[in-house]
């Protein structure tokens, strides 16, 4: 893995460009049938998004000096099962949303049908992704680095957190409620992806359990991030529909402590996450400037 200190900025865009051009290449060819189906993974894929689930995973194999080739596959099936989750969680059964990454929802751009099926073709794709080559010498610890991301997503993760949050819509919720349900709908996918970048380099024991610790404040620091955002933002900068949760009478981190609470208790868990990697040296540095920036981002 590439381990010069290029500054911030530009180790990110680097990353943001690999990971589009892995994701072109894995992603069907649009002239290829059935070509509609084909062009609505596409669309739901490439152009758009932050990447940080990719970019955690990146970080994370830099922090285990893994192989690039390996990581490359892992950031693309973490990419690849977060953008099925959004084309699903914008359809008009869940969140009905006609507003994703500045542009019109995959349903609204195609019909639900073929939304539909192009977030369960994703979801295949990355466990193809995943299983299709070597990224471990141990073919066992491959097939436990799938088991992993099938049980982040699955109903004890993910998919469990999404059923949890459409069901407590509009009902009061206590704050370890709240966390359990981001902690599965959101943390879930964003721990995969540290856990998995690792595991295709070099850990030892020690140093996977602190990169576990790191990923767990970061998946929470997310949520409770993007709930601020959600409330005090606009949708221009957010290029989804902002202020939505209010409107849905949803608990969320603002609902329950208040903006400013919520944003400290984000910068508590910035702080967790920068202490988890206290074990590590520079291999470190880009999961490091990761947290500062899932924390302190504006979009
Ligand atoms: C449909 C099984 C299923 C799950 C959906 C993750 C999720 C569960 C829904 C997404 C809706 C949502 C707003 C979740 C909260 C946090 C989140 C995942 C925001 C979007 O992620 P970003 O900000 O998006 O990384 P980009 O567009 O930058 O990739």
């Amino acid at each position: 893995m590439e381990t010069n200190r290029t500054d911030f900025a530009g180790w990110m865009q680097a990353r943001q460009r690999d990971i589009e051009a892995v994701l072109e290449a894995i992603l069907p060819d649009p002239g290829r049938s059935p070509a509609r189906l084909h062009e609505a993974m596409r669309y739901a894929v490439l152009g758009g998004g932050k990447r940080v689930r990719p970019l955690l995973a990146y970080a994370a194999g830099e922090a285990a000096r893994a192989e690039r080739a390996r990581v490359d596959r892992v950031a693309a099936a973490v990419e690849l099962v977060h953008a099925y989750s959004l084309v699903h969680d914008d359809l008009p059964c869940m969140d009905d949303d006609v507003l994703r990454r500045g542009r019109p929802t995959c349903h609204v751009a195609y019909d639900e049908a073929t939304a539909l099926l192009a977030g369960d073709a994703l979801q295949s794709l990355a466990f193809d992704v995943l299983a299709g080559q070597a990224l471990c010498v141990n073919p066992a610890e491959q097939v436990e680095m799938i088991a992993l991301l099938a049980c982040a997503i699955g109903s004890r993760g993910m998919a469990g957190g999404q059923a949890i949050d459409l069901a407590s819509t509009g009902q009061e919720l206590s704050l370890p409620e709240l966390e359990n349900m981001h902690i599965h709908k959101t943390g879930e996918l964003i721990r995969a992806s540290v856990v998995l970048g690792a595991r295709c380099g070099d850990c030892d024991g020690g140093s996977a359990a602190a990169l576990d610790r790191f990923a767990r404040c970061a998946g929470l620091a997310f949520q409770v991030v993007d709930d601020v955002l959600d409330a005090e933002s606009d949708s221009e900068t957010l290029g989804k529909t902002a202020g939505k949760d209010a409107r849905q009478n949803k608990a969320t981190y603002v609902s329950i402590m208040g903006a400013a609470q919520a944003r400290r208790f984000a910068e508590d868990l910035r702080v967790d996450a920068l202490q988890a990697l206290l074990p590590f040296g520079a291999e470190a540095a880009r999961l490091r400037e990761l947290i500062d920036f899932i924390v302190l981002r504006r979009h």
